[in-house]
């Protein structure tokens, strides 16, 4: 029998604690994905008991996949702790339904410009902005950034979505939503807010204007490790809540969210839910993106390039373990926070990535490296330079990633470029001079003697000795 509405109460499993047929939407969320399902739509859930009117209408850009699968079960799915042995379920029902921006962007307008909907939130991942990675501002050669300015009744991007629907709003009278960013970038409410005033003054100067003196683009910084769903983790639910749902999602204990409280159109009592609103995001936005994200990518690549297939394997590999507790060492001294709190958030992190239930697959976290190597290790390698701190570990992560580069083929914005230049520098040292050079990942650092030779002679070692020889012994 299916999860559905009519069934959920024959579920063994903590079920919505509210009236879901009260419940209308206030809040759009763009790219409905595992992340969300296991994050900002838990703590919405847990705001929906006080206040009904946040319900969440999921809008997935590209695939029909997740629509798919939760419109037979009208929207709801388990959420799946798992913390070593035990698993705990929960049904989670805020997610009302799901539109697929590709099947027709006009219901997905409609949404956006609803005056029921105060807060547009989005996990779209760090290639959606569309941006430059090296200088976080839009990137105005992005194919989809010029179809939508070329047409922009019918924008199939982030920005140009947000921009339309903006527009749309502004002639109609509605006050415009808040947009709220959950993606793993550095600022990213102000990155965000900057890249949709970049698109609009494109667009029309006077909307940018308008956008720039009344929308807000609070920052947040979110964290929960979400590993995506395999056939194993839906026959496990099924056989632990009595219902077959076609798409739950497991993830682990630990949750947080920091946000910038600024909410000109309302929020949901998310502070009541254990969100924590604060006036600056940023000391903690950086912290996370450099000691656990950094980390994260490090243990990625050389996962891959050792066989180590999730991130507890690799957790279980000492040199690796030894390598990660150098990396957050590194990254924590750059960082202006207490050291005695950035000691125990590291040790809190390893722990966290120990988690042998979670199969994390490194695979999945090496994607994209390159919109998360700038915000996860360079911008990190810069400024421990410029203070004269280590930063050894932190770069035998980016030479990972350029050996894990030459293997390729890789599934990346810049995958086509990356592929070039693997097939046209069989060396080693000659194929890395070659991503080196690539300013839009690498920025100023592209022609830093100090780093391009220390680089260098990291892949060197890799290249003839194997990538354990620049693990820590
Ligand atoms: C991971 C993140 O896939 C990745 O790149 O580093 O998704 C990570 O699991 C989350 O940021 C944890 O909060």
């Amino acid at each position: 029998m299916r999860l559905t509405k009519d069934t959920v109460d024959h579920a063994a499993a903590r079920r919505p604690g509210y009236d879901r047929a009260r419940v209308t939407p206030g809040i759009v969320h763009l790219g409905v994905g595992n992340f969300h399902r296991a994050h900002q739509a838990v703590f919405v859930d847990d705001c929906l008991a006080s206040d009904g009117t946040w319900g969440i209408r999921g809008v997935s850009m590209r695939r029909p996949d997740m629509r798919d699968a939760l419109a037979p079960q009208d929207g709801l799915y388990t959420l799946a702790v798992k913390d070593g042995a035990s698993t705990e379920a929960r049904i989670i029902g805020s997610i009302l339904d799901v539109l697929v921006a590709t099947e027709g962007v006009e219901p997905v307008l409609a949404a956006l410009t609803d005056p029921a909907t105060r807060i547009v939130s989005l996990t779209v991942t760090e290639k959606g902005y569309c941006r430059d990675p090296a200088t976080g501002d839009l990137d105005p050669e992005n194919a989809g950034i010029k179809a939508d300015l070329a047409r922009p009744g019918r924008p199939a991007t982030v920005p140009g979505l947000l921009v339309e629907a903006l527009r749309r709003r502004r002639r109609a009278g509605v006050a415009p939503f808040t947009v709220l960013s959950c993606d793993n970038l550095p600022s990213n409410g102000k990155t965000l807010g900057r890249i949709v005033g970049q698109y609009a003054a494109l667009a029309d100067g006077a909307l940018s204007e308008w956008i720039a003196g009344h929308v807000a683009f609070p920052s947040s910084m979110v964290d929960r490790i979400v590993p995506a769903t395999s056939d194993a983790d839906r026959a496990e639910v099924e056989a632990l809540i009595g219902l077959e749902d076609a798409w739950p999602v497991v993830t682990e204990p630990f949750t947080q969210w920091v946000i910038e409280d600024m909410f000109p159109a309302g929020r949901p009592d998310l502070a009541a839910a254990g969100a924590e609103l604060v006036t600056d995001v940023e000391p903690f936005e950086r912290m996370k993106l450099r000691m656990l994200n950094g980390a994260h990518s490090t243990l990625a690549y050389f996962g891959q390039l050792l066989g180590h297939e999730t991130v507890a394997d690799a957790m279980a590999d000492d040199a690796l373990a030894r390598l990660i507790a150098r990396v957050m060492d590194e990254a924590a001294a750059t960082l202006d926070l207490p050291a005695s709190d950035l000691a125990r958030y590291g040790t809190a992190l390893r722990t966290r990535f120990r988690n042998p239930a979670l199969k994390h697959r490194t695979a999945q976290i090496a994607l994209d490296g390159s919109q998360k190597i700038p915000q996860r290790l360079l911008g990190t390698i810069a400024d421990a330079h410029a203070a004269g701190k280590p930063w050894d570990g932190l770069a035998s992560g980016v030479a990972a990633w350029i050996a894990f580069l030459q293997q390729g083929p890789v599934d990346d914005p810049m995958a086509g470029r990356f592929s070039a230049l693997a097939a046209r520098h069989a060396d080693p040292v000659h194929h890395a001079n070659a991503v080196l050079g690539l300013r839009e990942v690498f920025g100023t650092l592209s022609d830093a003697d100090w780093f391009t030779s220390r680089m260098r002679s990291l892949v060197q070692t890799m290249a003839d000795a194997g990538p354990r020889a620049v693990l820590p012994q």
